[in-house]
């Protein structure tokens, strides 16, 4: 890899991310049913109707994937805390789950690792999909209640906590695209979820600071937008996708407004009186997490009702998932966040990575895409900092190759292999190059 961590601040952290649904196996432990082990139960949504019943079986195998981490020389490592773990039903108490993160997270600490927890990444409990999920602002008090339980057993230990990942996948794609749990198509659901989401976020953070937590943040995605060509309506699109996709959560986080574009589709399905949650939305965060994949270039499509788009997949080279490889993109965030929303507020890189048709060939895995990929995106981090964004550390998606949601066990994003017949890890290429270049 053309980089090396002295090419760093002092401090900056380099480290791994993964998710509770996509790596642990749900099956064990006490954990409740999730709107995911319904979705992919539903034929059409998922491939091959895969979950996480299983997965990496990481909930008895974490030793040796924290083995991994460690012996990377890994700095931190980004995990999350599964709700339907700790709360089957969302709101009674199952000890076993905070059993296994407590275990969890002393098995970081004992490797020397910076726990980076995040309270959701996605796998509601069905008892609360069955009463509406996140359309119902229920949702933000039951979340609220977990994050109690689960700092209550862990708060002490962890380095920082996020409280949402990716709010924008937990609402749009989720509710108005359909391509996650729970599937929906609907505008209506779409508005009351992008607003609940947040609110979570912002009843989270309450809970979080009566309890005295610091460095608590939230995670957002963000896609680079690019006009297709240079017509009005592609600019047009432009401005309503951003809004929509890139502006939405962090406007609301950072300055307490959603922006104009995005409120034309959906102001008259928000729930009644979200004007009055702004405020708690918009309290202070102590960093922002990134995550960061791919551009994609878009058009007005007048055929089509709000938001009356059409997307493509820019020209690049693309990966696995079929996204355009855009390091710029990563630059040009970092730079712009600083600049437009949040300032010298610390930011990290909490997701970016890419997937891979990745083979074992007697006993190792030659990725070199992977290998550039990242070391394109980590020199683009470095000039973001360069230019004076406060970006303090890097987490690759993913350590290991996970469940990829809608695309079960087929999309590869890890560092380290898993052959899912077996369950043995084998460190990519990848794995090997991170570790030398991160190095001290
Ligand atoms: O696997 C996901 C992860 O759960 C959230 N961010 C994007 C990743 C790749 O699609």
């Amino acid at each position: 890899m053309h980089f090396k961590r002295s090419d760093f601040p002092d401090g900056f952290l380099f480290g791994a991310a993964t998710a509770a649904y996509q790596i642990e196996g749900h099956q064990f432990g006490g954990a409740g049913p999730t709107h995911w082990d319904t979705f992919a139960a539903t034929p059409g949504n998922v491939l091959r109707a895969e979950n996480g019943a299983l997965a990496c079986d990481h909930y008895h195998r974490f030793a040796e994937d924290l083995d991994l981490l460690r012996d990377a020389g890994m700095d931190a490592y980004r995990f999350s805390t599964s709700w339907a773990r700790v709360m089957p039903d969302g709101r009674t108490v199952n000890t076993q789950g905070l059993d296994f993160y407590d275990r969890l997270v002393d098995a970081m600490l004992e490797r020397g690792l910076k726990p980076f927890q995040t309270l959701y990444h996605w796998e509601l409990p069905s008892a609360l999909a069955d009463q509406g999920g996140w359309t119902n602002r229920d949702t933000c008090v039951a979340f609220a209640d977990f994050t109690d339980v689960i700092t209550d057993r862990i708060g002490d230990r962890v380095h920082a906590i996020a409280t949402i990942n990716e709010p924008w996948c937990v609402a749009y794609l989720s509710h108005f695209l359909g391509h996650h749990a729970p599937g929906l198509r609907d505008i209506r659901a779409t508005a009351r979820a992008m607003h609940h989401i947040n609110l979570a976020h912002g009843m989270a953070m309450t809970r979080l600071r009566a309890r005295g937590m610091q460095n608590c943040g939230v995670v957002l995605n963000f896609d680079h937008t690019a006009p297709l060509d240079d017509s009005a309506g592609a600019a047009q699109a432009v401005a309503t996708w951003d809004a929509i996709m890139n502006r939405w959560f962090i406007e609301a986080i950072a300055k307490g407004t959603y922006p104009a574009e995005a409120l034309a589709g959906f102001a008259a399905h928000m729930p009644a009186g979200w004007q009055a949650d702004m405020a708690e939305i918009s309290q202070p965060v102590d960093f922002l997490g990134v995550n960061y994949y791919t551009r994609h270039q878009v058009t007005t499509d007048p055929a089509q009702p709000w938001p009356h788009l059409a997307s493509h997949d820019g020209p690049g080279a693309k990966t696995q998932m079929g996204w355009e490889i855009y390091p710029d993109g990563l630059h040009d965030f970092l730079t712009r966040l600083a600049d437009e929303y949040v300032g010298d507020l610390p930011l990290f890189v909490t997701e970016n990575g890419m997937a891979w048709d990745d083979h074992v060939v007697n006993g190792a895995v030659d990725d070199p895409e992977r290998i550039r990929f990242i070391a394109d995106h980590i020199a683009a981090t470095g000039r973001a900092i360069a230019a004076g964004a406060n970006v303090q550390g890097f987490f690759y998606w993913s350590l290991l190759d996970n469940y990829e949601w809608a695309f079960g066990y087929e999309k590869r994003f890890g560092m380290v292999h898993v052959d899912f017949d077996t369950l043995k890890r084998t460190p990519k290429a990848s794995y090997h190059a991170f570790k030398s270049a991160i190095a001290r």
